[in-house]
This record gives C-alpha cells, sequence and structure tokens, in this order.
C-alpha cells in the first residue's frame, strides 16, 4: 500500500472560509427581507449540518418553525433563492481577498504534485466557491493541479455521508488504502473513514472541540509538512481505520 492521493476537503481545511460563509449567509438573509442573523456562536452549531441549503432548511424547519413560508414562496424554493444570493455575496467576498488558504496547504499541494501523487477535492460545498477560492489563490490553471474534484453539484448527499470521497476514490481509480483524506471537522472525519480512509484533520476554530477519535492525526496546521512525514504515516497507520468514536465532545 503506497501513498499515490491525496484526497483535500475545502472549507475549513484549504482554507478558514467559515466567517465569509457566515457573513454571506446573513446578507442573503437581509436581502430576501429576513431578519434573521447566524452569529458565531450559532453558526458554530449550525455547521453540524453540512451543506448551505440543508443548512438554511434546518435553521428554517428547526429553528423558526414559526415562519411558514417567505413571500408566499415554499420553502424549497426560498431556500434555493437564499443560496444562490448567498452564493453570489460569498464569491464577491472571495474575489475581494476575504478569504485566504490556510498555512502550508499551497506548498503541499505543490510538494505532492512534485513527488508524483495525485490529488483531488472532495467537499460538500458548491463549485463556484471551489473556482472563486482556487482561481484567486493558484491563478487560472488552479483545476489543472486536481484530477478530480467532487463537490456539492456532484455528490449530493453531504457529510457524514461517504458519498463524496466514495465518488471520489472511484474517479481516481484507486483504493482508499493508497490515498490520504485532509479534513477540518467531524463531519469530514467520519465521511472519509466510513469510505475507508485514513484521515489527516487539521482543525479551526469552529471545529476545535469536535471529536477526532479515530483520525491517523490532528496537526494544528499544515504549515511546513512535507511528503516524507505523509508517507511515514501512511505506512503506520491501522490496517483499517478505526471508526470514529460518537459525537462531537
Ligand atoms: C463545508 C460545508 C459547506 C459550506 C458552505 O464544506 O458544509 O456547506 O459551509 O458552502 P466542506 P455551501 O467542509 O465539505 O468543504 O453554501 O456552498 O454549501
Ligand atoms: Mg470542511
Amino acid at each position: 500500500m503506497t501513498l499515490r492521493a491525496l484526497i483535500f476537503d475545502v472549507d475549513g481545511t484549504l482554507a478558514d472560509t467559515e466567517n465569509a460563509h457566515r457573513a454571506a449567509f446573513n446578507q442573503a438573509f437581509a436581502e430576501v427581507g429576513l431578519d434573521w442573523q447566524w452569529d458565531e456562536p450559532l453558526y458554530e452549531r449550525l455547521l453540524d449540518i453540512s451543506g448551505g441549503k440543508e443548512r438554511i432548511t434546518h435553521y428554517w424547519k428547526q429553528v423558526r418553525g414559526d415562519v411558514v413560508d417567505i413571500n408566499g414562496s415554499a420553502l424549497a424554493e426560498t431556500v434555493q433563492r437564499i443560496h444562490e444570493l448567498k452564493t453570489a455575496a460569498y464569491e464577491r467576498r472571495v474575489q475581494q481577498g476575504g478569504v485566504q488558504l490556510r498555512p502550508g496547504v499551497l506548498a503541499l499541494i505543490e510538494a505532492a504534485r512534485a513527488a508524483g501523487l495525485r490529488l483531488a477535492i472532495a467537499t460538500t460545498t458548491s463549485p463556484v466557491n471551489i473556482a472563486a477560492l482556487l482561481l484567486r489563490a493558484i491563478g487560472p490553471d488552479w483545476a489543472q493541479r486536481f484530477d478530480v474534484v467532487e463537490d456539492a453539484s456532484t455528490a449530493p448527499l453531504k457529510k457524514p455521508h461517504p458519498q463524496v470521497y466514495l465518488q471520489t476514490l472511484a474517479r481516481l481509480r484507486l483504493p482508499a488504502a493508497d490515498c490520504l483524506a485532509i479534513e477540518d471537522s467531524f463531519n469530514g472525519l467520519q465521511a472519509a473513514t466510513r469510505a475507508g480512509l485514513a484521515t489527516l484533520i487539521t482543525p479551526n476554530a469552529f471545529t476545535a472541540d469536535h471529536d477526532f477519535a479515530g483520525a491517523l492525526r490532528v496537526l494544528e496546521n499544515l504549515d511546513g509538512l512535507g511528503i516524507e512525514p505523509l508517507r511515514r504515516w501512511h505506512a503506520e497507520r491501522p490496517a483499517k481505520p478505526a471508526a470514529p468514536m460518537a459525537r462531537r465532545a
């Protein structure tokens, strides 16, 4: 079992994007005339729901059950509209420099390519968001760095469901044993582990208290991380990654 590919999550892993997402959600709520405002403590809890449309729907149904429809439009139609406005607002924020890659991410991507590893992205975010982030961070040829990109548009079942990772592995035509996943959250660890992947975790402010039992390693960030330690950790990992424990701490 040789390490042949790295599979990156996006939000919280490639970049600390979630406060920009949170601001974009709040902007979209205002644009449709809703008094909904997601502060950081609330958003941290809402991040347990992967997927922007699923998160809005959860909030509407679970937390604001008093709101039966908005401007006469049905729930799904309104959620779609809000999410379109949110995605446009997020894209503008990223284009204006509101989000940078986390330490060590770009260097690891380049080192992995130079070492002949294949790279993939497995995320529950929307493709527009990936393109906005990586166009600014890497340039117009960003997509050439990645053999496979699976996202909300190709994998509708969101993390912790393993679908996005299973589809990534199938398109890479590699067994999970020859790959490593890099994630930031409990849901991401669950999804990758259920797909059979050993997973490196780099937490962020929103996920610092999550339960990462079953992770291959938990690192503060990827700064200074070369391919050799990854190869070593990959070689040392248990035959089958332990299933993660119960929910976040
Ligand atoms: C994180 C998510 C996404 C983002 C918001 O994705 O769950 O929903 O929070 O983006 P990942 P969208 O960590 O898997 O990259 O509004 O486009 O869903
Ligand atoms: Mg993430």
